[in-house]
This record gives C-alpha cells, structure tokens and sequence, in this order.
C-alpha cells in the first residue's frame, strides 16, 4: 500500500514529496508519517493506493487522521493538533536484562573503544565529544575511500535479535550515489554478509534504507529490500531492525515506523552470526564520517525514545 497527498488535479501532482510505501500485515498496524506539503492547495487529497499486491487483497482502513504539526497525537483523536506522542515502542534502559549489548558510548574514554569491541578497517573509529545523542559522547566512523572502511566489531550475535541505534552524517563529500552499509551481520547461511543498516541515496539524500545480503568484497548483491523516506539531513535517525530466525524475516523501522518486512528464505542462521560490525563503509572515493550513539541489541523491540 503507498500513501500521499495529492493536488486536486488535472495531474494529481504529489504534495508530500514522495509517496509512503507500507507493507500490509494480516494483523492491525498503526501507521503514521510527517511531511510537508510542497504548495498550499485548498482542494487537495488523501490518495491510499491499494493495488500493490501481486494477488487480490481486502484490506480494511480506520482511524485515518491527518494532523498539523510534527506528530500525531495519542489515541486516534479526531481534529487537528500540534502535540507530540511517543513511538509504538517503549525505550528500555541498559540495565535491562533483555538487552544483549548497550553501548551509549558515555563512559568510554575519549579515542577509545568500548570493552568487548576490536577496531576493524583502515580508518580508526573510536569515541568522541563532538557529538552525540544522548549525553556527551558518541561512536564517530569514517571511510577515506571506496571500499574503506571503518568499523568496530562485536563476536557472538544471537541471531534472533532486535536491534536500534541512532546515526547522523556529517557533511558529505560525495551527495550523489552514496551506499554506506553501518550495521554488518556475519555471515548469512550461504556464507554472505547481511548488511541490516544500509543507507543510500536514491536521488533524495541519504534517505533510503536497504536490507542486502551481499559478497564481503561488494562483488555482487544476492537479495535486496528497499525502502525510501523523508528525513531531514544532518539530523539524527533512528533506525531498528529485526532478525528472526524461526520466521526467517527481517524488518526495519525508521523513526519509530515500519518501512521493511522481507522473507529472507533461508538466510538467517538458526542460532548466532559470528561477529557484528559497527560504523561504516563507503564506495565512493570520498572521505565521509558519521556519528553514532545508543546502540543495543535486545530480546524485545528497544523503541525510539
Ligand atoms: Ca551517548
């Protein structure tokens, strides 16, 4: 199903910049999305497409509400409002038993490490001050060049996990054709690496999340799912991701959003990867750099807050 707001016609022009694409479930999902309208349009409308199904589907819509402001508010209510609601998940701190590893990165040292970690790739990625999304300190990664990596790396990841971390670019070098996978799980049963949180810019900014199972050396991609959404640049994202071995799915939400649910076959392993690579890697020949904070893997979905 995609969702838009269109013009009154006649070329029904889209305001809200792109269309959302959301993945039907046979269960009851809230869905919810911020944008802002290209032109002010008295006579505009709400477009819910629903022929995106390869077979015929009966999907029931309710509750559908459009509201000013930056969030919808709590409980469906109807009207319009500024006020803001939490995302669908509660936040977990790290002293919960559920989580697998936590790192805020606020009581490694400055240039180091976190305990447990090894640096990996030709760039050192360690922690700093310059940024962060909560307190003071954050992971920082940077690449110098196609195929230049720089990561730190974690053994022993169950591979039934959820995943969240927070991620913001610092300014790019390179603004066209940029691929940076942040989050790699090795190896997948077939001996490839699952790259789980795998930016791009599809011609919108380093707005489009990819799931990709892919050789090591980047010589050719097995499975892709793809998603796009509107994110302010320079700002941190909040991304999440599942990986479920018994259903063999993957997902991933953006901001507190679903975006992708993709059957992998039989691509997740039964019960652990080896290893977790944090931080990032680039195909451009181009220095970029980015900040990284509240990272966590848990039994149970961590949220956004
Ligand atoms: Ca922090």
């Amino acid at each position: 199903m995609t969702v838009a707001f269109d013009d009154a016609g006649p070329k029904y022009t889209t305001l809200s910049g792109v269309e959302m694409e959301e993945f039907v479930t046979s269960s009851w999902a809230s869905y919810k999305y911020t944008f802002t309208a290209t032109t002010t349009d008295a006579t505009a409308r709400i477009v819910f497409n629903l022929g995106m199904a390869a077979n015929p589907l009966s999907v029931k819509l309710d509750n559908i509400g459009v509201y000013q402001g930056s969030s919808c508010p709590a409980g469906g209510s109807s009207g319009s409002s500024s006020s803001s609601s939490s995302s669908a998940a509660p936040s977990q701190a790290c002293s919960d038993p559920a989580f697998i590893l936590c790192e805020d990165f606020e009581k490694v040292a400055v240039n180091a490490i976190p305990s447990g970690w090894t640096i990996t790739g030709a760039r050192r990625t360690s922690v700093v001050t310059t940024g962060a999304h909560s307190g003071t300190h954050s992971l920082k990664a940077s690449t110098a060049g196609f195929n230049q990596s720089g990561f730190i790396e974690h053994t022993g990841i169950p591979a039934a996990h959820y995943g969240r971390m927070y991620y913001r670019f610092d300014t790019l070098t390179s603004a066209t054709s940029l691929h940076i996978p942040m989050v790699i799980l090795h190896k997948a049963t077939n001996g490839q690496e699952v790259r789980v949180v795998d930016v791009n810019s599809p011609g919108q900014g380093l707005s489009g999340l990819k799931y990709q199972v892919n050789f090591p050396d980047d010589s050719g991609a097995s499975s892709t799912a793809f998603t796009s959404f509107t994110a302010a640049q320079q700002a941190w994202q909040c991304v999440e991701w599942q990986s479920d071995p018994a259903s063999q799915t993957y997902k991933v939400w953006v901001n507190g959003t679903q975006r992708i649910l993709y059957n992998t076959g039989n691509l997740i392993p039964a019960t652990s990867y080896t290893r977790l690579s944090l931080g990032m890697i680039t195909f451009t020949n181009t220095e970029e750099s980015a900040w990284i904070d509240d990272f966590a893997l848990s039994t149970k979905r961590i949220g956004c807050n």
